[in-house]
């Protein structure tokens, strides 16, 4: 059975644990991780020597890359629905995965650690995540708005699963926050997808 090494409450590992709920995959997991035994032990050094989650065997194959790993399983199980084989779509499709890793991240990351994680390195950072991670809400939104409803146009791909952790703790974090119609809808659609209730949208930001 396809192994997965990471906790559950990590943006990154819920990217593949909703992706298996997608393609109807069983695993295993096990913790590792901020608040369970830490990435810098030599043991996961072995498993990731990078020293982060998540990480998965599918059988004898070892993957790292929660991005990666979501376009693995994809290919996979044949789901050119969910991961376009035309050429360009699938560039388009991994644009988005890239930039929701990049660009969208970059303003959520001192706002989850200022407000939720309460690690004060980041206190004096949270307006300015604010700011950033507001200017790259906007762009979603009008994506969405002209183009939508999701980030490839009619169809959910698997460019809405590192967006859509992104999306869920834009809402999830309280703190006062400009009002996106187009990506409110959004988060209701994906709502209706059983993996992103369960490992998106399930109360944790
Ligand atoms: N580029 C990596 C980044 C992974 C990453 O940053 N993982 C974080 C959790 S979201 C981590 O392992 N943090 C250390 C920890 O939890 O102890 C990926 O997308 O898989």
């Amino acid at each position: 059975m396809l192994k997965v090494y990471g906790r559950a409450n990590s943006i990154n590992v819920r990217k593949v644990l909703w992706m298996l709920e997608e393609v109807g995959e069983k695993y295993e997991r096990e913790d590792w991780g901020r608040g369970y035994r830490p990435t810098d032990d030599p043991i996961f050094r072995k498993i990731n020597p990078v020293g982060v989650v998540p990480v998965i065997d599918d059988g004898a194959f070892r993957l790292r890359e929660s991005n990666t790993i979501v376009r693995y399983l994809a290919a996979k199980h044949g789901r050119a629905d969910l991961y376009p084989t035309d050429l360009q779509a699938r560039a388009g499709t991994e644009a988005w995965m890239d930039w929701a890793s990049t660009d969208f991240a970059n303003g959520m990351r001192p706002v989850f650690h200022g407000l939720v994680v309460k690690n004060p390195a980041f206190a004096n950072m949270v307006a300015g995540g604010i700011k950033d991670w507001s200017a790259q809400m906007r762009v979603l939104e009008q994506q969405l708005a002209a183009g939508g409803p999701y980030v490839m146009g009619t169809a959910f791909s698997i460019g809405d699963i590192p967006v859509g952790l992104v999306v869920n703790r834009w809402f999830a974090i309280r703190f006062d926050k400009p009002e996106f119609k187009a990506v409110s809808a959004y988060y209701d659609r994906l709502t209706e997808r059983p993996g992103y209730r369960a490992h998106g949208r399930n109360g944790t930001p």
